[in-house]
């Protein structure tokens, strides 16, 4: 059917849109083309802050605006486009931030049970870098126990969240330069908690009303986010989880196994994740499937759950956020188990279509028609089994209609900071001086981050290839996190052959000499924090400028969705980053917002936004700036005489 490859470049994903219409399901492909966004809302130009709107403030169709025209156009209360696009934007923000960071809470929580011996099943794995956290927040050491030392550790966490006075001890991980900035700006984060509700509370009608304060307001929450919630969500779950290494693992719906019971683990914490992977690998329960009928017990994950078992032990990814629905569809789904964030509500509705449980654990996110078990950290153990026994006994009930895409590739994921460093420098001196020598001598022209979500308005998973490809071809080497890391994974570019078949000669030539892929797995959303360390990493081992605004690096979500994709944006510029997003911008409805946000962020923080639809257009405005930044350090000619080389090289081989 022509029309389903309209929607997807993916063949697994185009065949399950197809089934799902012989089988009259609805999924999101379909309602967002019968959902056409508002346009007036999807640029920020509406608001619903209080009970005399909603009030819209669309821009003049078609003509330039006079002044007087300009001045009328104001809600009931008198806020102009831009306060109504400011606060809509930051509220956005303050979403986002709230849904890494409550992440990030959970963890500490779980982390410091965990300490007390509170919470049976999870234990220290990361001596090593708990340690290394002790010593990062002055924790003292001595001959105390892990446990004593990892108690101390997650209350110190966990008090971030509810800081009143001074600054996230995180930012101290920033360049030295950085940290000033943001101090000068009046932007370094207090408690996490607190910058969000201040957010909330300045967006409430009739307070904050000048629309560059509310966006400081923003930033200060982003980095919240980024330096404060996600960061200790990465780090805690490192700890206990264990620090993520190269491991092999498959992507897309061809994982899901006929004779097996099909397990999907969705959602974005990894605490109740790791759980049922223990619990799938329990004699008893793997005894119990095979007494149903089932050759074993197939987990798979979905969104960044799926990343986050994937990089810790090789689970295999299902797919990613536009996949969830489709995952059901196959008819071999025996339930489909989900946390927070990302999840659709039509999954009860599909499921009804087949025979698939879903399963709803988190107090936080309950869906009507879910079968709900709650998650209580303290007895993890007997609820992932009752999960995993709720698949299991389903596995019977599984009807005729079914069908299994063969599509699954290959991948290397778990590129964390510490991975990267060592594999870059070695046992003895693990160090990012080999990334940042090959930027300086031009194999490697620079580094882009790719990452974000799918999106039902474009088409899935063809942004996120393109520009990916383009990247690389341009020796950009390219580090991805979240639903954009599994469209490339899906492509075949995260394996290390993907070098010689897509990269530039400098970059492919470095990816061979280490044995990488051009294309880096780093983890889930809240794993951007990964990416800030890694930028902050290449600052300090010198050679690329003082801060991260200095270094030839650029951000983008080509296919973003969520509101958290919006809060990692605004982190990355107010850090320094260039970051491009595509689909839609949410303040077109104001030009001096948008100007602010695209220009002069970057007088400021030295990375701004930008909005780019086109992914290798995009891609290219990356390089740009990747090119502007060489330059300004003083190597753009170090590349020009390495390409020159590889071109009297090419001569020669031809002779
Ligand atoms: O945190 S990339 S669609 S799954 S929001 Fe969601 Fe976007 Fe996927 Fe993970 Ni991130
Ligand atoms: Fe309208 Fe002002 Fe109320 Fe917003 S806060 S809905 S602009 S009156």
């Amino acid at each position: 059917m022509a029309e389903a490859e309209t929607k997807s470049i993916d063949n697994a994903t185009i065949k399950m849109i197809e089934k799902a219409a012989a089988d009259g399901v609805n999924t999101a492909f379909d309602r967002a083309e019968t959902m056409k966004p508002c346009p007036i809302g999807s640029v920020g130009s509406c608001c619903s802050n209080c009970g005399q709107g909603p009030c819209r403030v669309p821009l003049p169709k078609g003509k330039e605006e006079t002044p007087e025209e300009r001045k009328k156009r104001k809600g009931v209360c008198g806020a102009t486009a831009e306060t109504i696009a400011a606060r809509n934007f930051i509220r956005m923000i303050a979403s986002g931030a709230a849904a890494h960071s409550d992440h990030g809470r959970a963890v500490a929580e779980l982390f410091i049970a965990a300490a007390k011996g509170e919470a049976s099943g999870y234990k220290i794995t990361d001596e090593q870098k708990l340690l290394q956290l002790a010593l990062d927040l002055g924790v003292k050491i001595g001959d105390r126990s892990n446990n004593e030392i990892a108690l101390d550790i997650g209350q110190i966490a966990l008090a971030e969240f509810g800081r009143q006075e001074g600054e996230l001890l995180f930012l101290k991980r920033a360049p030295l330069k950085r940290q000033e900035l943001w101090r000068k700006q009046g932007v370094a984060p207090r408690g996490i908690d607190r910058e969000i509700v201040e957010i909330m509370h300045r967006t409430h009608m009739g307070v904050d009303q000048d629309y560059k304060n509310l966006l400081k307001q923003g930033t200060r929450a982003a980095l919240a986010d980024g330096w404060g919630g996600s960061m200790i969500a990465t780090e805690l779950q490192d700890i206990l989880f264990g620090t993520p290494t190269p491991v092999l693992g498959q992507v897309n719906l061809g994982v899901l196994k006929e004779n097996e019971v099909n397990l999907i683990i969705h959602g974005h914490e990894p605490l109740l994740s790791e759980m049922i992977v223990a619990a799938a690998l329990d004699p008893e329960m793997v005894e119990l499937a095979k007494s149903k009928g089932a050759r074993g017990i197939n987990l798979a994950g979905m969104c960044c759950t799926a990343n986050e078992i994937l990089m810790r032990h090789g689970v295999p990814l299902a797919g990613n956020f536009l996949q969830q629905e489709l995952a059901i569809v196959t008819g071999v789904v025996d339930a489909m188990v989900v946390d927070v964030q990302c999840i659709m509500q039509s999954l009860p509705d599909i499921a009804q279509c087949y025979h698939t449980k879903i399963i709803t654990t988190s107090p936080k996110a309950k869906i009507t028609d879910a079968i709900h078990i709650e998650f209580d950290e303290h007895k993890a153990v007997e609820s992932a089994k009752e999960v995993v026994r709720t698949a299991i006994e389903n596995f019977p009930k599984r009807g005729k209609n079914i069908c299994i895409p063969k599509e699954k590739t290959d991948l290397i994921a778990g590129f964390s900071h510490e991975t990267i460093n060592y594999l870059l420098g070695g046992l003895f001196r693990a160090s990012y001086r080999p990334l940042n020598d090959n930027i300086i001598n031009g194999r490697i022209r620079g580094v882009a981050g790719v990452v974000g979500c799918n999106n039902a308005r474009s088409i899935h998973n063809e942004a996120h290839n393109a520009m990916v490809k383009e990247l690389i071809k341009n020796d950009v080497l390219v580090l991805q996190t979240g639903c954009s890391a599994m469209a490339s994974a899906m492509a075949g570019l995260m394996v290390p052959e993907a070098a010689a078949k897509y990269a530039g000669e400098g970059l492919a030539e470095v990816c061979e000499t280490v044995g990488i892929p051009p294309v880096l797995h780093m983890g889930a959303c809240v794993d951007n924090s990964r990416i800030l360390i890694a930028a902050t990493a290449m600052v300090k081992d010198g050679g690329l400028g003082d801060d991260i605004s200095d270094l030839p690096v650029a951000g983008a979500a080509p296919e973003w969705m969520s509101e958290k994709a919006i809060s990692i944006g605004q982190y990355f510029v107010a850090s320094g980053v260039f970051t491009v997003f595509g689909v839609t911008w949410p303040t077109l409805g104001s030009k001096e917002v948008t100007d602010f946000l695209f220009k002069e962020m970057e007088e400021i923080y030295g990375g701004m936004w930008a909005f780019e639809p086109d992914p290798i257009k995009a891609a290219h405005l990356m390089i740009e700036h990747i090119d502007k930044k060489r330059k300004a350090l003083g190597i753009d000619k170090a590349r020009e005489r390495i390409l020159y080389d590889m071109e009297m090289r090419r001569e020669l081989e031809a002779v």
